[in-house]
């Protein structure tokens, strides 16, 4: 490959007037826009061990009330991408997120799409579109770009979930904003009884649901026995995956980012392929220890949250002899496959 002319070989007066007229020339900068082969990825693999953050999460909790914060939440932030970026990857924003016993998380939409993965904890709940999901461990639920949403809590312990959201894309693209609202009154519905069962769909007087998110919540022991299930079914299958779908169209969750939960049968190595979008990693229960190219392996213990960029093959190993492991996933899929960008490079 030629070498391409530098901006200090045009004379000053030259780039002075181009600057002027806000113009810049291409070739000084084509080959860090476009690098030979793989992108630059800013996204480098991090490990948030939950045992570190929970202590500092608690302490959040009484160094600042929840009027003062809103959403009381400590980032999971990418030092690839600068700590203040506030992203783990280039569209995926995580946080942990704390509410105290009585506390209340006041009404708002906004146009990122965000959901939650409930870590510990149970008697909070988010009122989602006048759906009040009560969270439990390892429930997924949606609040997708648009939706009111606020939280409460009925319970006496803590209760902390993992938000992810699409904001830095959505940010970047300068179409983040938000709404202040009133508290939502509860509307009859409920998503996960509606769709409690693989394969059939309400169908009241021969019409199909027409809403665009039929599904809020997707407790986790409906997806934990769907692994299960898939795993005694198909003893031959490596990658014991599901995917959080629209349980009317099929299509991914939400419109960005992809939500899946996977199974690590005892003592299983899995090699995952490098595709292009960058992926996040959080055991829901058991351990997982994570290779990942050119990086030294580490091990996640349950509740810790990973993620690594993409064109990156990553390898998980289930530790556990005898208990399968149980991971949550997301990642940037559904964005590269409508931009086009979606590779799977094996
Ligand atoms: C948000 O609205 C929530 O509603 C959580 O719980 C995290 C991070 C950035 C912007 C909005 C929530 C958020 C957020």
């Amino acid at each position: 490959m030629n070498e391409l002319g530098r901006l200090e070989d045009l004379p000053q007066d030259y780039r002075d007037d181009l600057k002027k007229l806000n113009l810049v020339p291409l070739w000084p900068s084509l080959r860090g826009l476009l690098p030979p082969k793989v992108p630059t990825r800013q996204t480098q693999v991090t490990h948030w061990p939950y045992a570190g953050i929970r202590p500092l999460l608690l302490k959040a909790g009484e160094l600042t009330p929840i009027e003062k914060a809103e959403r009381r939440v400590l980032v999971l932030a990418n030092p690839g991408h600068g700590l203040e970026k506030m992203q783990a990857s280039a569209a995926m924003y995580l946080g942990l997120q704390l509410l105290m016993p009585g506390e209340w998380a006041p009404s708002h939409r906004h146009t990122p799409n965000a959901v939650r993965m409930v870590v510990e904890g149970e008697g909070a709940w988010t009122n989602v579109d006048g759906e009040k999901c009560y969270m439990r461990r390892g429930d997924l639920i949606l609040t997708p770009t648009g939706l009111w949403h606020e939280h409460g809590h009925d319970g006496d312990q803590p209760v902390v979930w993992l938000d992810v959201l699409d904001l830095p894309l959505v940010f970047y693209m300068e179409a983040s904003y938000h709404i202040n609202g009133e508290p939502q009154a509860v509307k009859p519905g409920r998503g996960d009884r509606a769709y409690a069962r693989g394969g059939v769909a309400p169908t009241p007087v021969f019409q199909r649901s027409d809403k665009r998110y039929p599904m809020l919540h997707y407790p986790w022991v409906e997806a934990r026995a769907a692994l299960e299930s898939l795993a005694a079914d198909r003893p031959d299958l490596d990658c014991v995956q599901v995917t959080y779908v629209n349980p009317e169209t099929g299509e991914d969750a939400e419109n960005i980012l992809g939500f899946y939960a996977l199974m690590l049968r005892p003592g299983q190595t899995l090699r995952l392929p490098a595709r292009s979008p960058a992926q996040v990693f959080h055991p829901i229960e058991g351990r997982a220890e994570v290779s990942v190219e050119g990086h030294a392996p580490f091990t996640m213990a349950e509740a810790d949250t990973c993620c690594a960029p993409g064109y990156t093959a990553v390898t998980l190993r289930n530790p556990s002899a005898d208990q399968p492991a149980f991971l949550f996933v997301a990642d940037e899929s559904p964005l590269h496959r409508k931009l086009g960008v979606y590779e799977n490079r094996g």
